[in-house]
């Protein structure tokens, strides 16, 4: 049996070593984008590939039965029930224009279950963890402390973390849902990367966050982060966090706002 700490160990080191070549090789003049997604605006850029292959070569140099499922290579197969679900470099556009919210972020699944999560966020120093059961930190050079949600915020003071889609109709809805939480919150912050958003909700830095079209591999290791911070991290209506939609903020005020979002459709485009 593989102990959520020994991945966890793996997932630290590997996040460490691909953030340290990121912000190395990063090109002065910005890195090359060699595709766009979902839309012109929805960039991969060489840096994100480059990011992606050394964190598989690591992990399956270390564990080559493992499974991997990653925003830039896929899925790939493996036969020991664990499985890595990697985001590169998370924040991808702040990546481009050289803003300092961006991270790696490796969970991993044993069987389907989340017990290990690491994002390291290099422009900050600061590297969160958890494991399940073992609790959620933040490891800084100052120190390493436990971390612990917000609970019961009332949602007229809650400090609301959001993000929003590539295309241009889901943009336009998710401004209308805007709309509808902006006057009832003391404030909306968006930063660009959902795993940085929720390691904030797992540290009390934000109240709670939301977003409609975030993917497996963005919030991997921030839900369990979140989880092991005390939080909830859902969908509407009891159904589990998808790229449908994604709530998670700690006890009273997840129900506080779930109650405002749902009738805003927020899980429609
Ligand atoms: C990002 C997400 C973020 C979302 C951005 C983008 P990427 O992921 O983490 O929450 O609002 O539009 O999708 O593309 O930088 O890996």
């Amino acid at each position: 049996m593989t102990r959520p700490e020994d991945l966890l160990e793996l997932a630290v080191a590997t996040a460490r070593e691909a953030a340290r070549m990121l912000v190395q090789e990063r090109p002065a003049a910005g890195p090359d984008v060699v595709q766009t997604k979902s839309s012109p605006t929805d960039v991969v850029t060489a840096m994100d590939r480059a990011a992606e292959k050394l964190i598989v070569e690591r992990i399956a140099e270390a564990r080559p039965g493992d499974a991997f499922l990653g925003e830039e290579g896929g899925e790939t197969g493996g036969g020991s029930g664990v499985r890595w679900v990697i985001d590169p470099i998370d924040g991808t556009v702040n990546y481009l224009y050289d803003l300092p919210d961006w991270a790696v972020s490796i969970g991993a699944e044993a069987d389907g279950v989340p017990v290990a999560g690491a994002i390291v966020i290099p422009r900050r120093g600061e590297v969160y963890t958890a494991s399940r059961g073992g609790g959620a930190f933040l490891e800084t050079a100052g120190g390493r402390r436990r971390l612990r949600v917000n609970e019961n915020v009332p949602l007229a003071q809650a400090l609301v973390a959001t993000g929003f889609g590539y295309a241009s109709g889901r943009r336009a809805h998710q401004a209308e849902v805007l709309r509808g939480v902006l006057p009832n919150v003391r404030d909306i912050r968006r930063g660009g990367s959902a795993c940085i958003d929720l390691c904030a909700v797992a540290a009390g830095r934000v109240d709670a966050y939301y977003e409609r079209g975030t993917q497996a591999w963005d919030v991997a290791a921030g839900a369990l982060i979140v989880a092991e911070a005390g939080g909830r991290v859902a969908g509407l209506d009891g159904a589990p966090m998808s790229p449908e939609f994604t709530l998670a903020a700690g006890p009273g005020t997840f129900e506080s706002l779930h109650a405002l979002l749902a009738p805003l459709d927020p899980a429609h485009d």
